[in-house]
């Protein structure tokens, strides 16, 4: 039986062991509706600049971890045309529907749609797949979970946006499925400063959880 490598990653609530072959980065949701003017994110009121702040950190992770060889996946969340996969519930937000309706970036939310795009900085490249999702959470209703088991995966380091919606829902779902996940600090954002702090102290409260924050930089190193 070959033993893997375990490195160290510096985090709280205490260092995380993580063995490179069972780890896989899984970037949520870095859209172009959600991080640019005109889409989901601005429709809704919010600044859709506090969430640029992830972008280059998780830049350079992504960078080290292809250069390492590390599994990439990407989600998006989304919808079909037809919005069929869109629960009438999940339409209307403060009585307004923004869901399918057209904006800046084509319609929102609605797959093939320019906003619905990866932003250009951490656009995916061949071989690493992309799950489309229609939920917040990046198990629900995807083939994220089979992807994750057919290669062995046990580690999640895990970026995107917003922290305390689809990170935490896929956090939490990847908990109940046996994953352990390192959220780096630097990497996710939120459009709210204090669910940002806030979300990470709920993920390594109580011993870790949820799981482990980390950051870039100390990712970065021990992977390296
Ligand atoms: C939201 C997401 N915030 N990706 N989606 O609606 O966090």
């Amino acid at each position: 039986m070959t033993r893997s490598r375990h490195l160290a990653v510096a985090a709280d609530p205490y260092p995380f062991e993580l063995s490179p072959e069972r780890c896989a980065l899984l970037l949520i949701d870095l859209q172009r509706d959600f991080l640019e003017p005109g889409g989901f994110g601005e429709m809704l009121g919010n600044d859709t600049s506090l969430l640029l702040a992830a972008v280059e950190p998780t830049r350079r992770v992504l960078a080290k971890a292809r250069e390492k060889g590390m599994l990439v996946i990407h989600t998006r969340e989304g919808h079909r045309p037809d919005l069929s996969d869109c629960p009438p519930a999940k339409l209307t937000r403060g009585g307004k529907t923004f869901i399918g309706t057209e904006g800046a970036m084509g319609r929102i939310l609605v797959r093939g749609q320019p906003g619905h795009d990866i932003v250009h900085q951490l656009y995916p490249i061949e071989g690493e797949p992309v799950i489309d999702k229609p939920g917040k959470g990046s198990f629900h209703a995807t083939d994220l979970h089979q992807i994750l088991l057919d290669r062995g995966i046990k580690t999640l380091i895990v970026c995107g946006v917003t922290l305390e919606v689809c990170v935490h829902t896929t956090v939490r779902e990847a908990n109940d499925r046996g994953y352990e996940c390192v959220v780096l600090s630097d990497c996710v954002a939120s459009y709210f400063p204090e669910f940002q702090r806030v979300g990470l102290e709920m993920i390594k409260a109580q011993g870790g959880i949820f799981g482990w924050v980390s950051d870039a930089d100390k990712c970065i190193a021990a992977i390296a």
